[in-house]
Parts: structure tokens; sequence; C-alpha cells
């Protein structure tokens, strides 16, 4: 069969490139993980320009861009605080880094001056807005379906209205988040205990079966789609440590009993420089011996993973190659730059065909997934075309049907198998 044949059979490699295009536009992606709220959880669901702009990302830029220290920032009340962060990143300087560029593609798709030098129209804009008709336009916007919230069973604003009763929302999957519990048990053990659950400082007694308790009742209120708990870059596994004793005994056999897999997020230096507050964490290359052992110890649990190094990507690519129950998932905070979920993504496609989920958003803020999604589908196009043709050139014919099946479960089944969970 000559090449010229083969070729009809499938796409022109001249055709690919707008199929892709199409394919990626057509395709509702499912969000794995934000940090954004459904309307029933109330203020702690940020959206609007003042939240856009005092985004810790660009809480970060500003420090390196204008004098002002950051005791003194933190004293200006929000909307002082967001019209510095313009002046500075937006008008006395080119927003041409990926988070100060997101801002301007939020304003764009609205419609809304990105050039102006005060933010009066954009919030005039926002402020006109009923809730729920935004988050379906943000969402429709984003080209997304659904997100998959952080919910902190023992944060003291979000926790007691989950605990009085809250009106699920279909756009939104909730997720029970365990880092107070895993990471900051010295600091947080009191907060069950407050809640009857008979628990000590050293995670003594009967604490494992109490903290088993706590997430059985979490997961009857909730009904989470993951639990998740991000790692520092020193995390080991198996540790002698509380984090060690309370993974191994409590959290994994709750995974394993409410069928719900443990989404791992390793690698973070917590508060490098904590005058930053939630922008002064940072990242480090982390041991991923840890996650051998993880997956290789607990053959009935799944793993959503991602690490937050560069250096430690080419790793994750082989352990999912030798572990199944490792689905890799997004380019993760430092790393959700387009050179980077570039090099990423052509990296996995190369070594995992399509078995891993290429990105979330990570949205704090309702209106992030606008650019951050636009963003996805700019860098994915090129890798996917790139992949076709060179599939096509080898002698496998590549039709519009395989490029639809294959966007669909990068960016929506591969999620809802390996979690289980129901789509909208
Ligand atoms: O741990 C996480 O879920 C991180 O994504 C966040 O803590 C981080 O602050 C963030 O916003 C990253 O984009
Ligand atoms: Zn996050």
């Amino acid at each position: 069969m000559t090449n010229r044949s083969v070729l009809e059979s499938g796409l022109a490699s001249s055709a690919i490139p707008q199929v892709v295009e199409e394919q990626l536009q057509q395709t509702s992606f499912i969000d794995v993980h934000t940090h954004l709220f459904m309307p029933s959880l109330g203020k702690v669901g940020l959206w609007g320009i003042d939240e856009l702009i005092t985004y810790h990302y660009l809480e970060a830029e500003l420090f390196r861009s204008n004098d002002i220290q950051p005791a003194d920032y933190w004293k200006l009340p929000k909307q002082a605080k967001a019209d510095l962060i313009w002046q500075t990143l937006f008008v006395e300087n080119a927003p041409v880094s990926e988070a100060t560029r997101g801002v301007i593609a939020v304003l764009h798709a609205f419609g809304l001056p990105t050039g102006g030098d005060n933010l009066r129209e954009a919030r005039d804009f926002f402020a006109s807005q009923n809730l729920e008709n935004h988050i379906q336009n943000v969402f429709r916007l984003a080209g997304i379906s659904e997100a998959v919230m952080t919910n902190d069973p023992l944060d003291p604003e979000e926790a007691p209205l989950w605990e009085t009763g809250v009106e699920a929302h279909p756009l939104f999957h909730p997720v029970l988040r365990l880092d107070r519990i895993l990471n900051k048990w010295p600091e947080h053990w009191q907060g069950l205990a407050d809640r009857g659950y008979r628990v000590d400082a050293q995670a003594g007694g009967a604490s494992v079966a109490e903290v088993r308790r706590f997430l059985a009742d979490w997961c009857a209120r909730m009904r989470p789609v993951y639990m998740a708990c991000s790692l520092p870059d020193t995390f080991a596994y198996p540790e002698e440590s509380i984090r060690g004793k309370l993974l191994a005994q409590a959290v994994l056999p709750s995974c394993r009993e409410f069928g719900v897999p443990l989404s791992v997020m390793i690698g973070v230096r917590y508060l490098v420089n904590p005058a930053l507050k939630l922008a002064g964490d940072a990242l480090g290359k982390a041991d991923l011996r840890a996650v051998e052992r993880l997956a290789l110890e607990n053959p009935q649990n799944r793993f959503l993973i991602s690490v937050l190094s560069r250096e430690n990507q080419h790793e994750l690519c082989v352990y999912a190659r030798k572990f199944s129950n490792l689905m890799p998932f997004g380019c993760w905070w430092f790393l959700n730059n387009p050179s980077i979920v570039e090099e990423m993504t052509r990296e996995r496609l190369e070594m995992l065909g399509t078995s891993f989920i290429p990105q979330h958003s990570d949205a704090r803020v309702l209106e992030q997934v606008i650019y951050k999604w636009r963003n996805t589908r700019r860098t994915m196009a090129p890798i996917l075309t790139n992949m076709y043709r060179l599939l096509a050139e080898d002698g496998r014919p590549v039709t519009q049907a395989d490029v639809q099946k294959d966007i669909t479960r990068l960016f929506r089944t591969n999620f809802l198998r390996f979690t289980g969970a129901a789509s909208v």
C-alpha cells in the first residue's frame, strides 16, 4: 500500500490542524483541580476584578516591580491592593507574564478595556453580574463542563457551612482536602477533638480509628470525588511520623472503603518567604521513591498524582508506566507556563500515550478558568497536530473520530473512569 493511499483513507496532513483545533474547541473539559467553590459556599468563592488582580501569583510579581514592603501591602484594603498591582504590573510595566496576560485575556473576553489606568469600568461590570448566570457564562467561555473544588473539612469558614448542610451544585464536584490533618496535625488535632473525635496530639490511642470515623462522616456529608493532599518536597513513604501513620492507617484505608482515589500533589516548600503569605510558597525536587512505595504497597488504592518540580516529571512518567494505579494529572502551579506545559505534555504523550490528564486550572478566582483553559488549548493544538502527522507518516491513517476520541479521553474520560465520578 503506497503512502498516498494510506493518507487518502485518513485525514490529509494539511487537514489535521483544523480538525484538532475544532475538536479542542468543541470538547468541554472537566477541570479536575480548582480552588473554586459552588455558590452555596458563599464568600469562600472568589470572583470579580479585585480578586483577579490580587491573585497570589500577581502579588509575588508586584513585590519584584514595586518598593512596597509586604507588611505595608497587607494593611491596604482589597481595592487599594488591586489598584496598586494594576498600576505597577499593567500600566507602568507591560503585562507579559503568564499571570498578567491572563487578566488581560479575561478583560478582553468580556469586552472590557485592557489598557486603562483604572479598574472602574471592570468593577462596574462585575458588580452587575448575577453569580449563577455568570458561572454558566464563564464555564462556557472557558470550554469546561464542570469544576472539581478543594474543600477543607477543618477550614473555619467553609466547614461550618457543610456541617449545617449546603446545597450541591451540578457544575461543582467536592473534594476532601486533608492538608491540615496530614501536614499540620499539631495545629489541628484539637479541631477534631472539639468535634467529638477521641484524638490526641500524638495521634495515639483511638486517633487512627477516630480519624477514619471523621473521614467517613465527611464522605457521607460531602460525597467527594477524591480525597487530596499537597505534600512537601521532603515527603517520604513509608515514614515514621504522624503523617506516615495517618496516611497508611487511616486515609488510604478510607479511600479504599469509599472507593475514591487519593490525589497527592508533591513538591511544595511551604512559606519559604512567610512575609508573602500565600505567595510565599516555593518548590523542591522530591524523592519519588516515596511514590514507588506508595503505589507498590497499596495496589488497591488509586492515586491522582501531580509533582511540582520540573526535574521530577520524567521520573513520574516512568513510574506511571510501572503502576497503573497512578494517574498523572496537570502541570501544577509553577509548571503552569506554556513553555513548560509544552515540554511536559510532549513527554507524557510519548511515554504514556493518552493515558494521563494533561491539565487542570488550579483557578482560585472564577474567571481565571477562561485564560487558563485558553492557554491549554493553544498549547495542545500544535502538539496534537504534530503527533497525528507523525502517526500518519508512520503509516496509520488518522480520522476525525480518532482525534475526537483522544481529546475526550485526555480531558474527560480518564478522570471519570479513574474516579468513578458521574459527569453533569
Ligand atoms: O496545594 C494546592 O492545591 C496549590 O495549588 C495551591 O496551594 C497554590 O497556592 C496554588 O494556588 C497553585 O496554583
Ligand atoms: Zn491547588
